[in-house]
């Protein structure tokens, strides 16, 4: 894993209602997720651990009880590698009896189709950008490490010696019995039927054997999250499904087989399915067959189902006609099983989230109430540590920030919602996705004001946060005709146009307009409003109405959680532009009672007006003075635009001169109107969401959660310009006057090559190893070159490195930042 800073952990700021004595908590399930908890949070000093099952233990009856524990650590998520590395590290220590939680035979993903092949080297670049050891490994070698393999079938693989096979239900007993010794309790046979609370916080738990008291409930209850969650009134988006698993009889190839797995887990993505070893069968896992979603609230009790044929709540019967292809391409891939024949199968039940990821966090509605969801065996002592982490020292040490509970939109948690994404992600478990795929279903859900219009322009939309987001107008091509642009690969080529090159030069020497009605907007009023601003923010709010402020919101240890503008709409009234659900979940954990902060993104718009014309575009239109002396550099005014009244404010996420015109959503298609037929005279083009990510990756402005997260302080993100460490105190500021010179710098690194293009997420060489990632990049249309930012040691500019891509080495040069516009010439005048 690239490290993190040790950074001071953070007191907790919850009060325990029972001052001077350990916290008492409740865990419901007694799965690999609860049982992985108590053991971390017993080691952590939480001693008063009571951990609730409704089956008997160790093996209760949920997922756990029969996963057969495949463990790859790679992903394209750099927080689910860490969690799974850190499995592997933690089981690969616990036995029982003797017998390992863990069985390090490696992970082997082969690739029999050519797209494949290349997935598995875009795989390689995300192992080596999270620090996981593997290799890409000829047809040859795959027969090797697995002999039952048609070698004729495969064109390679990606080995990778760290993964394995875990023994789950071992895992545990081994944990489970580590934090008893340390003082927790685990209790079978007790079904929790309802949470009490009292002033919006949790007070414990009711079961049909009783009432258990506790300050913190965490729901560890895997697919029956839902039905626990609506006991405590908060919406878990999970949604179950049922996954085949198989075992064969036994081979005659496999016959002498004394260990229970000696090759690697085998992963045959090209057809959605997995294989391990049982000593002399194969097991096989399916997620080929049609989605088969279960209703939790439906699940049958333990006692329910303990005496028919398949004995436990979370197994359903095996249906053999989903299975039948499967079984097809298996004997295509292993010839041997021709000879054998499924002994047993059936279809397990587990979780899926709207985007593929565990659900984890405390509820702000009901605090002392957590939920750790939807979590693999692969990911189960990862996430339990960072939820101790989170409990006890009032966070996690590593970046959740893509499982966070408070990532979900409202939108995002209806059953519907949740229904058709879980079952999309089950049907995608194992396909090529590319970075900007957007969902296919619901679409469109949230649509700007400037819809319709964006539509006759030919907008080609992407996804967003459920918004429909145009990346560039089709109505454009004429312009990006004859424009020299380098070929593009296949992959790079996807979702992305030469129109979007030439709406970005269109916004350098022109005027374009873009619809910025997605940026999440927040209005903050009250007395105490501006005071709470500045205690939660790191730059100097000290500044009257009428003006904007880029600043950033800290953890307690120094760590970034955003980075937001903050316009003074008037003494006590801020409206500020944000990133993410979250951010409004932050403010409001630390908000005053009596300041009031309201998500207006809904029911507003805006439209930015970016490039040199923007201002002979605007001023015509209005009596309010838009000159550089009247409207200076990041003010905010109102203002009357034609018919419509606006907030303007003068600020450029593309490093132009311009506006942000904000309205109410009902007068939207008048602003984009208006401001449509004053540009036409000016040659106003309609610009996306590709051009304005090139332009502000030329113009060095991060994206939060892309390029720094809450693992990285100011000065190593390359924002120290927006701390004033002489403006009193605030959060964070404390572990800043601690921390010392950074040892890693976000920095600009730019391609040698005009031809070569990456796309974020690819391992970094320093002369020759990794040392490495880069966080966002893009073709920079005015500079010729693809910008790449990436987290590095900090290195002058001119030092060489190069980017892994598809297995390629692409040469990058350190720069100096910024690339474009370092006197600010076109923004300020
Ligand atoms: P569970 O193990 O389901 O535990 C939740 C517990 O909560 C249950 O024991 C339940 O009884 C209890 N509970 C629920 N409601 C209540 C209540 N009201 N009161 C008291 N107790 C309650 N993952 C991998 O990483 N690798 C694999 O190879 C793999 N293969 C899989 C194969 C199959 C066929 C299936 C079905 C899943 C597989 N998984 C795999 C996924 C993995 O099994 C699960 O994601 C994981 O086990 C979930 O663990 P958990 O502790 O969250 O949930
Ligand atoms: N517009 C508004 N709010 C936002 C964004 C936006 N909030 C979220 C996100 N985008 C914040 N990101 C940035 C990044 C850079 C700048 C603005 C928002 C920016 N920076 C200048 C610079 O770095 O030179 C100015 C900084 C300063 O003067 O302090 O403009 O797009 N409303």
């Amino acid at each position: 894993m690239s490290q993190s800073p040790a950074r001071a952990p953070r007191p907790t700021p919850r009060p325990t209602p029972r001052p001077g004595s350990r916290p008492r908590v409740v865990v419901i399930g007694a799965g690999v997720v609860g049982c992985s908890l108590a053991d971390e949070l017993t080691e952590r000093g939480w001693s008063d651990v009571t951990v609730l099952d409704q089956g008997p233990l160790p093996a209760p009856g949920g997922s756990t009880s029969h996963a057969p524990g495949l463990v790859f650590r790679t992903s394209p998520s750099r927080t689910l590698t860490g969690f799974a590395a850190y499995t592997v590290e933690k089981f690969g220590t616990l036995e029982v009896d003797g017998v390992p939680c863990f069985q390090p035979v490696g992970g082997l993903e082969i690739a029999t189709t050519g797209e494949r092949w290349a997935e598995l080297h875009r795989r390689a670049g995300f192992a080596a950008s999270w620090g996981i050891r593997g290799e890409l490994v000829p047809a040859g070698r795959c027969k090797e490490l697995w002999p039952l393999l048609d070698e004729r079938k495969v064109l390679g693989g990606f080995l990778t010696p760290g993964d394995g096979l875990v023994r789950a239900v071992l895992a545990c007993r081994a944990q489970a019995a580590r934090a008893e010794r340390r003082g927790a309790r685990f209790l079978g046979r007790h079904t929790v039927t309802g949470i009490e609370r009292a002033d919006g916080r949790v007070t414990g738990v009711v079961t049909d054997r009783g009432a258990f008291p506790a300050d913190h409930v965490v729901s560890a209850a895997g697919f029956w999250g839902p039905v626990v969650g609506r006991m405590a009134g908060v919406d878990v988006p999970l949604l179950p499904l049922a996954h085949q698993y198989v075992r064969t009889r036994p081979l005659p190839e496999l016959a002498g087989a004394r260990a229970e797995a000696s090759r690697p887990v085998l992963r045959f993505q090209d057809r959605d399915l997995y294989f391990r070893e049982h000593t002399d069968r194969i097991g096989i896992g399916s997620y080929a067959h049609r989605p088969l979603p279960v209703d939790p609230f439906a699940v049958p009790s333990y006692d329910e189902v303990s005496t028919s044929p398949t004995r436990i709540p979370s197994v359903l019967p095996f249906t053999a006609e989903d299975f039948a292809p499967s079984w097809e391409d298996s004997r295509w891939l292993l010839p041997a099983l021709a000879g054998s024949g499924i002994d047993e199968g059936f279809n397990g039940v587990f979780s899926f989230t709207p985007d593929g990821l565990p659900v984890i966090g405390e509820s702000r509605a009901l605090r002392g109430f957590w939920l750790a969801e939807a979590v693999w065996v692969t990911h189960s002592a990862g996430v339990a540590r960072a939820v101790a982490e989170w409990m006890v020292e009032g966070r996690p040490r590593a970046d959740v920030h893509d499982c966070d509970l408070a990532r979900f939109e409202d939108v995002q948690r209806t059953p519907a919602y949740v229904a058709d994404r879980g079952t999309q992600q089950f049907i995608e478990v194992y396909d090529i996705v590319h970075p900007l795929q957007p969902m296919e279903r619901p679409r469109p859900l949230r649509v700007s004001p400037f819809h319709s219009r964006q539509r006759e322009l030919g907008a080609r939309f992407l996804e967003g946060g459920g918004w429909e987001r145009p990346h560039w107008y089709e109505a454009n091509a004429p312009l990006a005709e004859g424009l020299a642009l380098p070929e593009r690969d296949g992959w790079a080529a996807r979702h992305w146009s030469p129109i979007a090159a030439a709406e970005a030069l269109a916004t350098r020497e022109r005027v374009t307009m873009y619809d910025m009605t997605p940026l999440r907007r927040l209005e903050v009023s009250g007395p105490a409003a501006w005071a709470f601003l500045q205690r939660v923010t790191t730059n100097d709010l000290a500044r009257g109405p009428g003006t904007v402020t880029y600043t950033l919101l800290l953890d307690e240890s120094g760590g970034i959680r955003s980075d937001v503008t903050v316009a003074r709409l008037a003494d006590d009234r801020f409206q500020i532009g944000a990133n993410s659900p979250a951010d409004e979940d932050w403010l409001l954990r630390h908000a005053p009672e009596d300041t009031d902060i309201r998500d207006i993104t809904s029911g507003t718009c805006c439209v930015a007006v970016w490039g040199p014309l923007a201002r002979d575009l605007v001023q015509p239109l209005t009596r309010d003075d838009f000159s550089h002396r009247g409207f200076g550099y990041f003010r905010a005014k109102r203002a009357h635009l034609g018919h419509v009244p606006v907030t303007a404010m003068r600020l450029s996420y593309a490093g132009e001169l311009g506006w942000e015109l904000y309205t109410s959503a009902d007068l939207g298609l008048r602003l984009w109107d208006t401001l449509w037929e004053a540009g036409q005279r000016h040659g106003v083009v309609a610009a996306g969401r590709s051009a304005l990510n090139s332009l502000r990756l030329e113009k060095g402005y991060r994206a939060w959660g892309h390029d720094m997260t809450d693992e990285h302080t100011p000065y190593e993100a390359g924002l120290g310009f927006a701390v004033r460490m002489d403006k009193g105190d605030f959060v964070g500021r404390a572990a800043l006057e601690k921390a010392g010179e950074p040892r890693r710098r976000l920095t600009a690194l730019l391609l040698d090559d005009p031809a070569d293009v990456v796309l974020g997420k690819e391992p970094v060489y320093l002369d020759g190893a990794p040392a490495g990632y880069v966080t966002s990049a893009s073709y920079g249309y005015t500079l010729g070159r693809c910008v790449a930012y990436a987290w590095l040691p900090p290195l002058p500019a001119g030092t060489a490195a190069h980017i892994e891509y598809f297995g390629r080495a692409l040469p990058a040069t350190v720069a100096e930042e910024p690339l474009f516009d370092p006197g600010m010439s076109r923004i300020r005048r």
